[in-house]
């Protein structure tokens, strides 16, 4: 794609304006009332999958800037009281990037010529933190909705797919398809690639950091035709990697930026996918809520589907 072309898309996809010159929650706007009850409709069978991999030393980075987290205990099993029954307690801080693992970007994570979503300026940035689209925005809408699997590995009919491999619109129509399911407004959307495979089955940090396969940047059509909520996947940046530098990330640039769009990465959707497959329901109730930490540009998170 041109840079002549992605400015067409940018403009055909922008939500700037859509929901007040204020907004700030971008295409969470669009998870209604009607939108949660469908959600919680959804549940029909009790299973439930925690979709996030392991907070420990041993998680996938090990570049620069992002380090895997550490506990540090600064309570270590205390005695407390002197009389015959003595208790014992132990508290803990925990030091870790946001973007560490299975996390949200919030929307002011990622701009282009010196824009974030809304117009904003990306002076609202600072060693402080974010000012404004912060991570606290994200956690006061909720992220609670309808879940909606879309399994591409299965659909191509392997484990994982290969480094150069991308998904474009028509892979996600194909799966809805042949999986007899379809993304409604308002639905959170999560796509398997098989990706995530290559850290917790075969243990590579590199492979996980690495060269990955991942969205084309024109399913950003497909996603604001479809009122998409929010989009996850289940490997580093939801796009492919490495970026090229003549339009580095363009899908966080038209998703996060133009949209209003938040990206969930670092997911691992194995297990749900296993479930689905074997059970035919790949919808579910969704529900991910970041910490509402105030000017963070993203959040650690545990997110669950409940069917
Ligand atoms: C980068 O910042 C490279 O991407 P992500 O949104 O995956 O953290």
């Amino acid at each position: 794609m041109t840079v002549t072309e992605f400015r067409t898309l940018a403009k055909q996809v922008s939500n700037w304006g859509r929901w007040g010159e204020d907004d700030q929650r971008g295409t969470l706007n669009l998870i209604t009332p009607d939108v949660l009850k469908r959600a919680g409709a959804s549940i029909r069978q009790g299973k439930l999958f925690s979709l996030a991999i392991d907070f420990n030393r041993k998680g996938p980075q090990h570049g620069e800037g992002r380090f895997n987290p550490h506990v540090y205990m600064t309570a270590v099993s205390r005695t407390w009281g002197h009389g015959e029954v003595t208790a014992c307690m132990s508290d803990d801080v925990v030091h870790m990037p946001s973007q560490c693992a299975t996390q949200w970007d919030s929307l002011a994570h990622f701009g282009y010529e010196g824009k974030y979503y809304n117009n904003v300026p990306n002076t609202v940035v600072t060693p402080q933190g974010a000012s404004r689209l912060g991570i606290e925005q994200v956690a006061r809408a909720g992220v609670a909705s309808r879940g909606v699997l879309l399994d591409i590995a299965r659909l191509r009919g392997v484990e994982r797919l290969a480094v150069e491999d991308r998904v474009m619109p028509e892979d996600l129509d194909a799966a809805e398809a042949r999986q007899g399911v379809r993304v409604e407004a308002g639905d959170v959307l999560l796509v398997r690639t098989g990706h995530i495979t290559v850290f917790t089955r075969d243990g590579s940090r590199e492979a996980m950091t690495g060269p990955q396969p991942g969205l084309h940047m024109r399913c950003a059509q497909w996603f604001r035709d479809r009122d998409v909520a929010a989009v996850a996947a289940d490997n580093l940046a939801v796009e492919p990697l490495p970026p090229q530098p003549e339009l580095p990330l363009p899908l966080h640039m038209l998703c996060l930026r133009d949209m209003g769009l938040i990206f969930g990465e670092f997911f691992d959707l194995e297990a749900l996918a296993a479930d689905c497959a074997a059970d035919g329901q790949y919808e579910f109730f969704f529900t991910a809520p970041a910490l509402p930490v105030t000017g963070a540009v993203g959040a650690a998170i545990n997110p669950l589907a409940i069917k």
